[in-house]
């Protein structure tokens, strides 16, 4: 059996993490099918046997794993039809698209949907999330949080890759592959929050509306917040 512990809201159904998006896309593209076990904030006790805190957390065939790059290889090793990373060159690439793309569109994306994340996970979980987060921000939410100053940076951090999906449909060429699936999770964390900073026109909402597409096809439709991005404490 296959499972995979991923981030919830208050509502279990409401998935919105951008590291578990990039693993659902990731076992969809490999055609695997998981059980999913919705997890919260605050939930630890749930995967403890990973030995670590943090989620996805990939069950399978007696084998643990978490991180997402860490998955993918470990997919791409037990699953090798439809590489997601490819060989050793490919996967080291791949991890400089992850890093590029923690400070290029993570960051704005952070700024935008704090009050977001805020507002859609379970009150249980508000003061863990405001004291670890604050603790890494290094200030309050309020303080970090900023919409429009998000949406600005964001627009400046995804203008290369506007460019490049100018000239081919997906990252990767032709066909979605790990790289596509890296930043398909970072812009799924903002629409399931129901965040869009990107215009449907462009060539990165036409190219995410693919990738949206063809998971919807295969998994059913994906649930979205309905929410006010004011944060009340
Ligand atoms: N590098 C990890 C990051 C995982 C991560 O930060 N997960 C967050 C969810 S977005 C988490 O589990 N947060 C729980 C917590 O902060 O306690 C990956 O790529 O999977």
């Amino acid at each position: 059996m296959r499972e995979l512990f991923e981030l919830c809201g208050a509502d279990r159904e409401l998935v919105f993490s951008p590291y578990c998006w990039r693993v659902r896309l990731a076992l969809a593209h490999k055609g695997l099918d998981y059980q999913s076990r919705p997890t919260r904030f605050t939930d630890k006790a749930l995967i403890a046997f990973s030995g670590q805190k943090l989620v996805p957390v990939l069950t399978d065939d007696g084998e643990t794993l978490h991180d997402s790059m860490a998955i993918f290889a470990y997919l791409d090793r037990r699953y090798p039809q439809h590489p997601l990373l490819g060989d050793a060159l490919a996967a080291e690439r791949a991890r400089l698209v992850e890093r590029l793309s923690f400070h290029m569109v993570r960051m704005p994306l952070l700024k935008i949907l704090i009050p977001r994340v805020w507002q859609v996970i379970d009150p249980a979980d508000r003061e863990y999330f405001r004291s670890s987060r604050e603790k890494a921000l290094g200030m309050s939410l309020e303080d970090f949080a900023d919409p429009q100053g998000g949406e600005r940076q964001f627009r400046d951090g995804v203008a290369p890759l506007e460019m490049w999906l100018r000239e081919q449909p997906f990252f990767e060429g032709p066909a979605p592959g790990g790289c596509d699936y890296l930043l398909a999770g970072l812009l799924l964390w903002a629409w399931c929050l129901g965040a869009q900073p990107w215009a449907d026109d462009s060539a990165l909402g036409a190219w995410f509306a693919r990738i949206l597409q063809t998971y919807e096809t295969t998994h059913g439709p994906v649930k979205r917040a309905s929410i006010q991005a004011e944060m009340s404490k």
